[in-house]
């Protein structure tokens, strides 16, 4: 795996709450397409034994196209398909654990919810982080939106040394909004899903970052 990654804007989620699962390689493909330079399958309320024939349906996509592929809560799954990685969230245990049950090295990311989260998960060595929601979205249901006043913080404290992916409730129509409040990264999950035509929405997104 290269570490063309760490430069990616766009971070891709295949999230079975928008994916129809008969299209998730047409949509894996498009996300690339659009630009996405890291893709996350995300498959909530779904059996493991499901989310692990989709993870090995759809590693294989993003290994052609050089893009990391990584697996949303299940350590054993991204271990088990040899995945690029996982993302964790505050609830699901120290990343070291996950670094631990991967015999080299891998992506470990970890949601984030307030700049003091951010910071701690720099501090127990996260590749990257998301950050958000900024605003209350469906796809993150319960979650308060944390705003846009601490992007600039973030991205100059922890962003400087992993990427920071912003995340929540963006969509092409409030992308300069989340632009203007310091955002570099975004993750784009709804907007991007429910789309037309997924890849042009996806270049339209990075052109405007
Ligand atoms: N974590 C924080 S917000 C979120 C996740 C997974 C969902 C983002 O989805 P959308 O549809 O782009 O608001
Ligand atoms: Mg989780």
């Amino acid at each position: 795996m290269s570490n063309n990654w760490l430069e990616a804007t766009l971070y891709g989620i295949v999230d079975l709450g928008y994916a129809p699962e008969d299209r998730l390689p047409e949509v894996t493909r498009a996300l690339i397409a659009g630009g996405a330079g890291i893709i996350q399958l995300r498959a909530k309320d779904r059996t493991k034994d499901e989310i692990l024939a989709w993870a090995k349906e759809l590693l294989p996509i993003c290994r052609e196209a050089d893009v990391p592929f990584i697996v949303n809560d299940f350590i054993d799954i991204a271990v088990a398909v040899d995945a690029d990685g996982v993302h964790l969230g505050q609830d699901d245990g120290p990343l070291s654990a996950a670094r631990e049950q991967f015999n080299e090295p891998k992506i470990v990311g970890r949601s984030t919810h307030s700049p003091e989260q951010a910071q701690a998960a720099l501090a127990e060595g996260a590749d990257y982080i998301g950050f958000g929601p900024l605003f209350p979205t469906p796809t993150k249901k319960g979650r308060p939106g944390i705003g846009l006043e601490n992007i600039v913080g973030v991205q100059e404290t922890v962003g400087s040394k992993i990427p920071v992916f912003c995340i929540g409730g963006i969509r092409r129509d409030n992308l300069p909004e989340v632009k203007a409040a310091g955002a570099q990264r975004v993750v784009v999950v709804s907007d991007l899903l429910l789309a037309e035509d997924i890849a042009t929405a996806g270049q339209a997104i990075i052109s405007h970052l």
